[in-house]
């Protein structure tokens, strides 16, 4: 069965089939890499072979011998992440204006061949491609995802499985939670009991198992990641959400006596001491050793939720807090509460409320700053899908797919247009979350539909449209052993 050209998530911008032509690929077929694309030529051949069976080997030749050739270009005049695809009887040229532009071109190759690509050994296929050509840019430059390994703590493995599901969709930042009340997720060198104490067992929700990331883990994270486009946003979360770093260092209490661990699922409770300068020494060490390991821009400083600090104490606290990210050469960005302060120019805000009117975001807007839109009732992947789901919370509200699909973030907080938006994200909060397949469920399929938010031109979008492209992705998951949700309003096949 040949695919139809346009059937990919997220739905690209430009379409045009000719349905006169087609691709064939073969025993035959050979990859021409050109300078500065042999590593996306050598990661195509790589998720192709295994399906195919064929050999596709790899040449620095602009057009390979052989029964036909797939050809990978840089074209320094589109955008980095922008991209061309065309196909033809006779070949298949990719081109990027950067590798991350191709290596989008890639992922649409991908979706357009039979969903049995997917699978891991030698299918005996035709491996057809339509022909036409899309020319496909972002809507926005960040389209994330947020995975909470504080509430649950998530291995390596299980964190690049994500990734690899997350690529394939054109996410490009993935956000890790890494500390909450109940543990505390990354190594610190300067302050070895945050992980030795609060990364140990029962620091879980609910006394759930041990975890954190040493050093070398995260940076292990953070190449995986690189590797598929992606930038890692680290968060530490401040200065509410601290009760796992007070119980391994109690001098970050107001009292300096260590509070009793936490694995409920109570939120608000805990605070930094504004006034205190062990905090202080705390947050510097803290985001310059995050810092070091993190080639990425970001260092997000969390700041939802604080309602055991004053709001005097808070402002003094981000207003520090701000200083220090930003003195290490990165971009802040906080859970929109922070920009109750003034805000540096380069502060995102990430707003997350259920209500249309928040202040504090459109001041930030207003001021230039960029804001990222992950509304609760959207865009959270741990609100149930319906009132009978087995997994997540609805404090948000029930969020089924057509819901997270239909709504637009240039429209969702007056005063906050286009302009002002970096982009979208889709959190993943895991109280109820323990394992990677609670992950996958929760997320698929409603993270597609964040990511054809973030992605495609708004007048591109449409529900019937998207509903029938999710379809396809069934056969794709369960190929690759990824579990998800059988939304009843996805048309998925027997
Ligand atoms: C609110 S959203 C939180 C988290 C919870 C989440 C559960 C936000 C910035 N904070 O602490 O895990 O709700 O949905």
């Amino acid at each position: 069965m040949i695919r139809e050209l346009g059937d990919v998530i997220p739905v690209p911008a430009e379409v045009r089939p000719d349905t006169a032509v087609r691709f064939h690929f073969d025993a035959g077929t050979a990859i021409g890499a050109t300078p500065g694309t042999e590593q996306v030529a050598a990661y195509l051949a790589d998720i192709l072979r295994p399906a195919t069976g064929f050999d596709l080997p790899v040449t620095p030749a602009e057009t390979p011998e052989g029964s036909g050739a797939v050809a990978l270009r840089l074209d320094r005049s589109l955008a980095d992440e922008e991209y061309r695809l065309e196909i033809t009887d006779g070949g298949v040229t990719l081109t990027g204006g950067a590798s991350a532009g191709l290596f989008y071109a890639v992922q649409t190759l991908r979706q357009l061949l039979p969903a049995e690509i997917f699978a891991t050994t030698p299918h005996g296929i035709g491996w057809t491609l339509p022909g036409g050509t899309i020319v496909d840019r972002p809507r926005f430059a960040y389209r994330g995802a947020m995975l909470d390994v504080a509430r649950h703590f998530f291995t390596v493995d299980e964190v690049k499985s994500y990734l690899d599901t997350l690529a394939q969709f054109k996410i490009n930042h993935l956000h890790l939670h890494l500390t909450d009340d109940q543990g505390w997720r990354i190594e610190i060198e300067s302050w070895p009991k945050l992980t030795a104490i609060s990364g140990g067992d029962g620091t879980g929700v609910d006394g759930a198992g041990p975890g954190f990331y040493t050093r070398d883990d995260y940076t292990e994270i953070v190449a995986y990641a690189a590797n598929r486009y992606v930038v890692i946003v680290p968060e530490i979360d401040m200065p509410g959400h601290v009760n796992a770093a007070q119980v391994a260092y109690p001098e970050l209490t107001a009292d300096g006596v260590a509070p009793p661990q936490r694995t409920d699922t109570a939120v608000g409770y805990s605070s930094l001491v504004a006034g205190k300068p062990e905090t202080y020494a705390f947050v510097e060490d803290v985001l310059r050793e995050v810092a070091e390991l993190t080639p990425g821009p970001y260092l997000h400083i969390g700041g939802d939720e604080a309602q055991a600090t004053t709001a005097e104490d808070y402002r003094t606290f981000i207003q520090r807090a701000l200083a220090v990210v930003t003195g290490l050469g990165k971009s802040p960005v906080g859970w929109h509460e922070m920009a109750a302060v003034d805000l540096p120019p380069s502060a995102v805000t990430q707003f997350w409320r259920i209500e249309a009117m928040d202040d504090g975001t459109a001041r930030a807007a207003a001021g230039g700053g960029k804001v990222l839109m992950s509304p609760a009732d959207r865009t959270y992947l741990d609100m149930k899908y319906t009132a009978e789901s087995p997994l997540g919370l609805d404090w948000a509200g029930l969020l089924d797919v057509e819901k997270a699909y239909g709504w637009d973030p240039a429209e969702r907080l007056p005063g906050v247009g286009e302009q002002a938006l970096l982009g979208v994200e889709a959190p993943l909060w895991s109280e109820t979350l323990r394992s990677l397949a609670d992950v996958q469920t929760m997320a698929f399929p409603r993270l597609p539909a964040i990511a054809e938010i973030g992605w495609s031109p708004r007048e591109s979008r449409n529900w019937e449209s998207f509903r029938h492209r999710l379809a396809a992705c069934g056969h794709r998951w369960r190929l690759q052993g990824v579990a998800f949700h059988r939304s009843p309003e996805v048309p998925w096949p027997a």
